[in-house]
């Protein structure tokens, strides 16, 4: 179980991950920086999973990917200049927000075709049971995704190879502009485990310590040689699709509700309740995550752009 001391330190990344977010999107609107997917209200999930796993094992994440990055440990200067194109970013500025990859933080891949990552998957699970024992990759993809023809055949093939996979679907109950309501039979993507003969579990996306438990269990039995496991983690996504998304198509009152599940807000009165924090430590808490976007910010703004001589290195291999 975490400990009250550690669930502070996590406040304070997910903290990170929206601050983030949002000065990113102040840029955007300002025309400074191109469009990004947010993944406000989602968290818990990249840092519940990211925190059950080892620095070692692989994280292969999608288009909505911020928050698994710095849930990672990624530095937000370097990921805010990659977004900018500069050549002090993780991908020397040739990725955009959608195709980051930081390789020192075993993220190697982001996929913006959606259930692009589940198709790629199995092929890491399988050089890692072969190659590197021991060591597990853990798969972030939408709802959206589970419903590409790829799941299907990904988990399949996981299942019978018995790969060290852990499939964790954010069901964030969008899929670009369309509900989930309106693409799927179910509601819950885990149901769907049974069809593969493997383990599916529907955890609250928004309570980090209910999807560290979660994760942390599927992440044991993955290890053991078991095979893959299916997590979903029910949360919401608060902002656009992609900013700027006006959400006009966002039911109100769904929205409204979820807002209340704000997976921030939860952590910091669960802590507050607790007597672990108090509102002057969070508001110093705030202060530590603003400074850090300062400088993350004179960094990117700061950097150059690569020499145009650079356009077609690295990009091919
Ligand atoms: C194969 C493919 N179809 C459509 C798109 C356009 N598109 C980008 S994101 C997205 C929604 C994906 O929904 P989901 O998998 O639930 O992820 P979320 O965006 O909710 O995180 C769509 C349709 C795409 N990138 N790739």
């Amino acid at each position: 179980m975490l400990q009250n001391e550690k669930l502070t330190q996590i406040l304070e990344r997910m903290l990170l991950i929206r601050t983030y977010e949002e000065e990113l999107l102040k840029l955007v609107r300002e025309q400074k920086s191109p469009g990004i997917c947010p993944q406000s209200g989602q968290e818990a999930c990249a840092v519940g999973v990211v925190e059950a796993l080892k620095q070692d094992d692989i994280v292969i994440t999608n288009h909505r990917n911020a928050g698994h990055l710095l849930a990672r440990g990624a530095d937000p200067g370097k990921m805010l200049a990659e977004v900018m194109g500069k050549a002090t970013g993780y991908c020397k500025g040739k990725s955009g927000t959608l195709h980051i990859s930081v390789k020192e933080l075993n993220v190697y891949l982001t996929s913006t075709i959606v259930g692009g990552e589940l198709s790629f998957v199995p092929g890491v699970g399988l050089s890692l049971s072969l190659l590197e024992p021991g060591k597990i990759v853990a798969c972030f993809f939408g709802d959206g995704a589970a419903c590409e023809g790829t799941f299907h055949e990904s988990l399949n093939l996981a299942s019978v190879w018995k790969l060290p996979i852990l499939y964790f679907c954010e069901n964030n109950q969008w899929q670009a502009y369309v509900s989930r309501k309106e693409t799927m039979a179910v509601d819950h993507i885990s149901e769907r485990a049974k069809g593969y003969g493997i383990p599916g579990k529907t955890v609250d996306g928004n309570d980090i310590a209910a999807v560290y438990e979660a994760a942390k269990e599927a992440v044991e039995w993955i290890r053991s040689g078991k095979g893959p496991y299916l997590l979903e983690g029910y949360t919401y996504r608060l902002k656009g699709h992609y900013e700027p998304d006006d959400q006009s198509y966002v039911p109100k009152d769904e929205l409204e509700l979820w807002r209340k599940k704000d997976p921030i807000q939860v952590l910091k009165s669960r802590l507050m309740q607790e007597k672990a924090l108090t509102e002057s430590q969070y508001q110093e808490m705030e202060q530590r995550v603003n400074q850090k976007m300062k400088s993350a910010l004179e960094f990117a703004f700061h950097s150059p752009y690569p020499n145009p001589e650079e356009l077609t290195t690295d990009v091919y291999a």
